[in-house]
């Protein structure tokens, strides 16, 4: 797999490139990055790669030249390095507000292809033309306001690359992942550590217990009440595709209840 980044500030990818399960699986060769500067594709002495917007406004706007030498500079390098066959170019993927929103479904799909061309955005947006002719897709990490599109790059890069295989030592890690079909699409449960008692605070009994599956039931529970408690959007998706049997949905019953009775909050919490 490999992308290719269009943007005026490469060293951001390092980030990616040299740091953690992205930098690893870097250095052993399952991806690569490389980086084009539209900058280094101008021709005026003063390298310019914005401008004004016509009809006036706030900000600049990317010019379009510089961004399309890069974008057919990038794909020129990937078909010489025979990643690409000419039949089937790479997507060149925009990261933009505008875009469908980023979600493992899609990185789950990414992960199976050999990478895209990335443009990460500056500035108040980008030549519309450019958008027009060469970007197939664009891409939005969600409904808060970012810098540019290089966090964005990077956001998608990480999600896709960690489902390589080989990437992550633990096959487990992946599988008991939140979003993961294993978890049926639910919110992971707590994880605990050494020391048993933490500033006076235990860990659950249940996860001390050895029993294996007393323990699958507590985190089942834990997992369940967490997801309805913070992402009820969840559990109606995890239900839709049926993935809740009848003990789930008694668990869920339960949670319900505890949450929408009024408090009784004088003595001690009943024992279990
Ligand atoms: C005033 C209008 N703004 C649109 C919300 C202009 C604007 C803000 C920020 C235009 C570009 C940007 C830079 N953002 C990205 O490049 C970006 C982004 C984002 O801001 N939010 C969520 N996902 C993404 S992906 C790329």
């Amino acid at each position: 797999m490999r992308f290719d980044l269009i943007t005026l500030f490469p060293e951001m990818f390092s980030a990616v490139r040299d740091q953690g399960v992205c930098g690893r699986a870097h250095a052993r060769g399952l991806w690569s990055l490389e980086t084009w500067n539209p900058r280094d594709f101008t021709t005026d002495v003063h390298r310019t790669v914005d401008d004004r917007p016509y009809g006036g406004g706030p900000g600049m706007v990317m010019l379009a030249e510089p961004l399309a030498l890069a974008v057919e500079a990038a794909r020129e390098a990937r078909l010489r390095a025979g990643i690409d066959r000419p039949d089937r170019p790479v997507p060149v993927v925009l990261l933009s507000p505008a875009g469908r929103t980023h979600d493992q479904a899609r990185a789950q799909h990414g992960a199976q292809g050999s990478g895209a061309i990335l443009i990460c955005g500056r500035y108040e947006g980008i030549d519309q033309r450019f958008i027009d002719r060469l970007v197939d897709e664009e891409v939005s990490l969600g409904d808060f306001v970012l810098s540019g599109g290089e966090l964005g790059a990077m956001i998608l890069m990480d999600s896709m690359v960690r489902l390589l295989p080989g990437v992550l030592h633990d096959a487990e890690s992946a599988i008991q992942d939140s979003f993961n079909p294993a978890l049926s699409g639910l919110l992971d449960s707590p994880h605990y550590t050494r020391p048993e008692v933490w500033r006076g605070q235990s860990v659950p009994e249940s996860l001390l217990s050895g029993h294996h599956a007393r323990i699958a039931v507590w985190r089942r529970e834990q997992s369940l009440a967490l997801t309805v408690a913070r992402r009820p959007d969840l559990i109606d998706r995890a239900r839709s595709a049926g993935a809740l049997d009848a003990r789930d949905e008694q668990v869920l019953d339960r949670a319900r209840g505890a949450r929408d009775e009024p408090a009784r909050d004088q003595g001690p919490d009943d024992a279990v």
